[in-house]
């Protein structure tokens, strides 16, 4: 086809078809001019490459051909609709391969940025979404109105099986909810995977029968698709509820496959790695963006940042996140595209947090929320079990929207963490 470098896909009267394409916002920098650019990349992410082809037929151009319907100079922002036609569905990576593909690496644009994906009925309904989402692991907990507790083990690295077992059952019996691995534990010689698993399960049904209460340990599977299934089975067979996937250094792909095996356990997304492309506010991908493909794949719980601890990522970003996971549309246009029965994702605040922060955390992100201490609980000057009672008072006061200024008090292990953190 001749002619197709020369702004043929630039319409911006165009009124994108929400039901059949996918929009994709990017920011863009380039020396060519604006619309040159943007044509560029819909070129390169669709059906051509950089020159004219007589290998394309018009015929083809005009069904697949993307059309570029906005471009904002000022704030570097273009959309392209992408026929659906161009995808396969079910196919993660192929989608990516297109939309975050070669155009990151063209010599002429200096800078590009995916910040947001929005996708049609039939694109979404093509994965299988969470299995339990918010509501199901809610269900799982019984807890109803309040953020659930969780704590991530500490060191991340180095207890036994049986060190960690038991740590985690002392901070099940002093208040929290769910204990999670670290991300750098898997199967190492000091802690064998499944030595880990029969102890720590075996030390949450005795908890669970202690205390009348519903606790689930939150198993890191992270591996090759063979070596994450094979454990996933394992967690189940032995009466575990839950497990860990580092969704970004293992792929949406495998955690699309793992979801697709119905194993009846809650998926909690990791996102270690994150930040190589997401950091970056003119060049990668968005966490908006991973959020979402994880939430259609079918992570039930994901990490997205806290604004007030030790992870980078600012207020409007991550509550735009959470948005994003829990509400049932997409995105913010009049034509609010929902997500059509896909189960809602529940946000995980996690990353230098300590019960100070409580009151601030929950004032910016809600009560919706799995809260996760690690260093802000095993670092309590009175060590992990008072850790565990200063999380637990703390989100006690929050859930009941009490001060802790005037409640603390009352609250010794509480008191403490707070006069040690500030
Ligand atoms: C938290 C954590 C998580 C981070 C990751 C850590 O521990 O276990 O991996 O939350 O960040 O090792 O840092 P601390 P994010 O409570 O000791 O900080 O959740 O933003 O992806
Ligand atoms: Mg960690």
């Amino acid at each position: 086809m001749k002619n197709m470098h020369k702004l043929s896909l630039i319409d911006k009267k165009y009124r994108p078809n929400y039901e059949k394409e996918i929009i994709a916002t990017y920011y863009l920098e380039s020396d060519l001019p604006f619309a040159k650019a943007a044509q560029e990349i819909a070129i390169e992410s669709s059906i051509g490459t950089w020159t004219d082809l007589s290998t394309l037929k018009p015929s083809v151009a005009k069904k697949l051909g993307p059309t570029v319907f906005y471009l904002n100079e000022k704030i570097n922002l273009v959309k392209i609709a992408y026929p659906l036609g161009l995808f396969e569905l079910g196919n993660l990576p192929q989608m990516l391969s297109a939309l975050a593909g070669n155009i990151f690496g063209m010599k002429p644009i200096k800078n590009l940025r995916l910040e947001d994906i929005e996708m049609p009925r039939k694109y979404l309904k093509s994965f299988s979404g969470p299995c339990f989402g918010i509501d199901g692991v809610r269900k799982v907990l019984k807890i109803k109105n309040c953020p659930v507790l969780g704590s991530i083990i500490k060191p991340k690295v180095g207890l036994t099986s049986t060190e960690q077992a038991d740590l985690a059952y002392n901070l099940w019996l002093n208040g929290i909810d769910v204990i999670k691995d670290d991300e750098n534990l898997t199967s190492q010689t000091f802690n064998k995977f499944e030595d880990r698993a029969r102890k720590v399960i075996k030390l949450r049904k005795k908890v669970e029968k202690q205390t009348g209460k519903e606790k689930f340990y939150i198993f890191n599977i992270t591996g090759a698709p063979d070596q994450m299934l094979k454990r996933a089975k394992l967690v189940k067979k032995l009466g575990g509820k839950c497990v860990m996937i580092d969704i970004i250094i293992t792929g949406l792909d495998n955690v699309d496959y793992l979801r697709r095996q119905n194993l009846g356990l809650i998926l909690h997304g990791h996102r270690a790695g994150h930040a190589a492309f997401t950091r970056n506010p003119k060049h990668g991908i968005s966490m908006l963006v991973i959020a979402k493909l994880a939430r259609m794949v079918g992570i039930d719980e994901l990490h997205t940042g806290t604004v007030v601890g030790k992870m980078q990522g600012s207020r409007e970003e991550v509550v735009n996140i959470n948005k994003a996971l829990k509400e049932d549309w997409q995105h913010f246009h009049f034509l609010k595209e929902d997500w059509h029965g896909i189960k809602p994702t529940m946000p995980i605040a996690s990353g230098g947090l300590h019960p100070g922060h409580l009151e601030k955390l929950v004032k910016i992100l809600g009560q919706d929320l799995i809260i996760n201490f690690g260093g802000g609980l095993h670092g309590h000057p009175k060590g992990s079990a008072a850790g565990a009672k200063a999380c637990r008072q703390g989100i006690k006061l929050v859930s009941e929207m009490k001060s802790f200024k005037k409640n603390s008090k009352e609250n010794p292990e509480l008191f403490e963490a707070l006069k040690y953190w500030g």
